[in-house]
């Protein structure tokens, strides 16, 4: 389970119930139809009465045997019960419609606004939920629903969107690095500062290392200060070799030696930590081009704050104008509980999250699993 969700599974829930809780008002204004029809059937009661006072009458007509059995008003008689089963099949219609319901387009619009609010307040991507909502108006607007089955098939139409919008990657990592021939597989981190590039490249070489792989850090932050002794703790702890220059030499350099050393010694994988920058910065884009042109990267993944929301969102796009990115590792969803970047931004930038990072220690990732997500938004 992730921890993310926690406002916006709250949210489709209730606004679900209370599309139910309105459509049951509805309800209620069917029914009073049905008690309409159940007066109109009290003053059929009297005809009832009548057709056995018509029935009793055959009796008595076959008393008199002067006249013909079967006269008109037997003929009468038979007419009746025809009338009553009539009846039966108009109220039969009636209770149909109590049973199932329609949604005009009008009413979907009116009773759609909370959901929409809600998925909207919890950093889900405009797009996202143009994609949910016309997914649920294709399922939901003039097709007879039965009445019990409203949440469900509401609830139906979600997953099935959302199975649709999330995006894992088709080979997980450790496939990846292993399946390539010509070693290293070399993966470069990008992101703005603060992200969680650095914590990400230890998380990540540290469960590469766990699956038998041989990682070697690149410490290619050569701008920030600290950024190199920062990964350099990281190799210690976890006694994986690093590849370091000093501060201000050329990243694209530093990486070019890491490669160099990777191939040297046997390394499966390279993990190059960048300079964080925004992407509006055409000198560090220029850079980034560089670091790309030079290491020729494998993976070239975006390091995003879930808790950033659609910030994290727009970056990501934003990066892939720039430099093209291949992936997606959407950090901090521990601290996050809205949990709408998780559900946006592969769909915006189609490109799958590999993992999710819930915490500030190396075993606090997890692989970007739709099924999880699913469940962790009571969705399964
Ligand atoms: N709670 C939490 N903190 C994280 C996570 N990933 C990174 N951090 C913290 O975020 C801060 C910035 O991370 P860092 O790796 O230095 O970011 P960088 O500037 O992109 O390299 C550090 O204090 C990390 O411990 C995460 O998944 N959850
Ligand atoms: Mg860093």
């Amino acid at each position: 389970m992730y921890n993310m969700f926690k406002f916006l599974k709250e949210k489709i829930k209730k606004s679900v119930e209370s599309i139910s809780e309105k459509l049951r008002k509805d309800k209620e204004v069917i029914e009073e139809s049905k008690e309409i029809v159940k007066t109109e059937e009290r003053h059929v009661e009297p005809v009832e009465e009548k057709i056995s006072e018509a029935t009793e009458e055959i009796p008595k007509v076959e008393k008199k045997p002067e006249e013909p059995v079967g006269g008109p008003k037997v003929e009468e008689a038979k007419k009746w019960p025809e009338a009553k089963e009539e009846k039966k099949g108009f109220f039969q219609k009636i209770k149909e419609k109590v049973i199932s319901t329609t949604i005009s387009e009008e009413k979907f619009e009116e009773l759609f606004q909370e959901l929409e609010m809600g998925l909207l307040e919890n950093n889900v991507a405009y797009d996202v939920i143009d994609k949910l909502k016309d997914d649920l108006k294709k399922n939901l607007v003039d097709k007879p629903i039965k009445r019990g089955k409203i949440e469900e098939t509401i609830f139906e139409s979600l997953k099935k969107s959302l199975k649709e919008i999330l995006l894992e990657p088709e080979k997980d990592l450790v496939k990846l690095v292993s399946e390539k021939q010509e070693k290293p597989f070399v993966i470069v981190f990008f992101g703005i500062n603060g992200s969680g590039k650095t914590t990400s490249i230890a998380k990540i070489a540290y469960h590469l290392k766990n699956e038998n792989l041989k990682p070697l850090l690149v410490a290619g932050d050569t701008f920030r200060a600290a950024a190199i002794e920062q990964l350099q703790e990281w190799s210690d702890k976890l006694n994986i070799p690093i590849v370091k220059q000093k501060y201000k030499s050329d990243p694209a350099a530093v990486g070019f030696d890491g490669i160099s050393m990777a191939k040297a010694r046997n390394f499966d994988v390279v993990l190059m930590d960048t300079a964080g920058r925004l992407h509006s910065n055409e000198d560090l884009i220029r850079e980034m081009e560089k670091i790309v042109r030079v290491t020729k990267p494998d993976l070239k993944l975006f390091v995003a704050e879930s808790i950033t929301g659609n910030d994290a969102v727009l970056q990501a796009r934003e990066f892939d104008k720039k430099i093209g990115i291949d992936g997606i590792i959407l950090t901090k969803s521990d601290v996050d509980e809205k949990g709408g970047a998780a559900i946006s931004i592969s769909y915006i930038t189609k490109k799958p999250v590999y993992y999710i990072g819930i915490g500030q220690l190396e075993s606090d990732l997890k692989p970007f699993n739709k099924d999880i997500i699913l469940e962790s938004l009571n969705l399964k």
